[in-house]
């Protein structure tokens, strides 16, 4: 795989969103990547220049000139795919960029399919693939967070931890496989102490690595946090308060919010999904109502975290929903409306926990506090420290295989296993690992989910 590999086709796509903008960016690559811009750019022969340099210039298709660009040219090796690579930088007209890769194809370049750019860096190895998926999450990152980790992942960094496991390991599997050379003279070349302990250290790190996931699936997808609470309850005003917009329609009429309404809110650089519902009554009998409320249940049960609003102001207001008490762990009840309520009461401060608050909707008492609260139960300290975050679906399905196979050494050690069958788990956990970076062969079909997930052009 280290070897480059060039295949017998060169691929062109556009590069930039498609529609009209300033510039569009046209990408070539492939053995013919150099000849095709030759015949495309009569002005010059770019085929012959240094890598790594620009020409401006007008691109024609025969007698026809199509616009005046420039072309930045890369030779091979030392380019993203690992292949010629040429990238045309022409006017944003979807027009002209249609012609230009029309040309392209006319002097023999195919279209590219969607990731087939990284996924010949993957093959040529310029990345693994624990790095060519990072490039599909940092182009999809909406948030701070996401950005960081992919970034991290992009530029190598969950790479090398994974590979310091695996070397180690290896080394091991090594020994071990020595000794069945050896079978007659019951030699131990792999002190099974050290092993243990290996065993032990790369199990804690991949069971950290997977734990990382709740997180990471926080990071990539955002956090969804159900607004529920009696009709009244001020829900709709809190959103708005959030926002600091007034995106939903707010009235004393109980019953004023009838469908769910969503809304992104980034706090600390993490995406949070604010879902405002209708607020629930045990026994309504409108049945539109009900519809509502059913929603409003259903939002709660599939939410990461649920504001249970409380108005202070409602001398009902004394039970609990009893649904609600199996979502108890991510719930923070907020009790609203306090400003009016002190006045009345002529109370004043009630404690600030992390599972209740009290806040004034109305006007924006609390609500800082609040988002700190939201932030503080679901992404913690952890997410602007260098610590490394699996947010990757099928990363997190490999450590998990990762973790079964070392329990089964850790067991067959216990057992004291010979070594023929120890390394038979090893061997199985190298796979698994290998699996994430790409270091071994990886199936063509879970290559190809994981390249159709990206963009054409990339
Ligand atoms: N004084 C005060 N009034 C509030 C506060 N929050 C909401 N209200 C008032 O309470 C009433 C109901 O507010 P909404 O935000 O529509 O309540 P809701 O929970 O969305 O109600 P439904 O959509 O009917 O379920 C409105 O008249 C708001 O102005 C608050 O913090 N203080
Ligand atoms: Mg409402």
């Amino acid at each position: 795989m280290n070897q480059l590999t060039t295949w017998n086709d060169t691929i062109v796509a556009l590069a930039t969103p498609p529609g009209i903008g300033a510039i569009g960016v046209i990408r070539l690559s492939g053995k013919n990547a150099l000849s095709i811009i030759d015949l495309l750019f009569p002005s010059k022969k770019i085929s012959k220049a240094v890598t790594h340099t620009l020409h401006v210039g007008i691109i024609e298709d025969g007698e026809h000139k199509l616009d005046e660009v420039v072309v930045s040219l890369y030779k091979s090796p030392r380019t993203y795919t690992g292949e010629d690579v040429v990238e045309i930088s022409c006017h944003g007209s979807p027009y002209i960029q249609q012609q230009i890769i029309e040309a392209c194809i006319k002097k023999g370049a195919r279209l590219a399919l969607p990731g087939e750019f990284t996924q010949r860096a993957f093959l040529n190895g310029k990345l693994d693939l624990a790095q060519a998926e990072a490039v599909a999450d940092l182009i999809a990152a909406n948030s701070k967070a996401a950005q960081q980790t992919a970034l991290y992942q992009l530029r190598g960094g969950f790479s090398q931890e994974l590979k310091m496991m695996r070397e180690e390991l290896v080394n091991f599997a090594a020994l071990i496989e020595l000794e069945l050379d050896f079978s007659d003279e019951d030699v131990e070349f792999a002190d099974r102490t050290q092993l243990k302990n290996l065993v032990d250290r790369i199990y804690k790190k991949a069971d950290s690595l997977s734990e990382s996931f709740r997180l990471g699936n926080v990071i990539k997808n955002g956090v969804s946090v159900a607004i529920i609470g009696k009709p009244n309850a001020g829900k709709s005003t809190l959103l708005n308060a959030f926002l600091n917009e007034e995106r939903a329609i707010v009235s004393d009429i109980a019953g004023t919010t009838r469908d769910t309404i969503e809304e992104m809110l980034n706090i600390n650089g993490v995406l949070f999904r604010l879902i405002d519902t209708a607020g629930i009554r045990e026994h309504s009998t409108d049945t539109i109502e009900n519809m509502g409320i059913e929603r409003s249940k259903q939002n709660a049960t599939q939410a990461d975290i649920i504001l249970h609003i409380i108005d202070l102001l409602d001398e009902d207001e004394h039970h609990q929903f009893e649904w609600l008490k199996q979502y108890e762990s991510k719930i923070v009840t907020v009790y609203n409306k306090f400003n009016a309520y002190s006045k009345k009461k002529q109370t004043a401060g009630k404690e600030i926990t992390p599972k209740y608050i009290s806040v004034d909707a109305k006007d924006g008492f609390g609500i800082d506090e609040l988002k700190n609260i939201i932030y503080e139960k679901t992404v913690g300290e952890t997410v602007n420290t260098e610590a490394t975050v699996v947010t990757n679906a099928r990363h997190f399905e490999a450590l998990q295989n990762i973790k079964d196979s070392l329990l089964t050494v850790q067991s067959g050690l216990a057992e004291k296993l010979s070594g023929d069958l120890l390394t038979i788990d090893i061997r199985q956990a190298l796979q698994h690992l290998g699996m994430i970076t790409g270091q071994v062969d990886v199936d063509r079909d879970i290559l190809g989910t994981i390249f159709n997930k990206f963009c054409i052009g990339k």
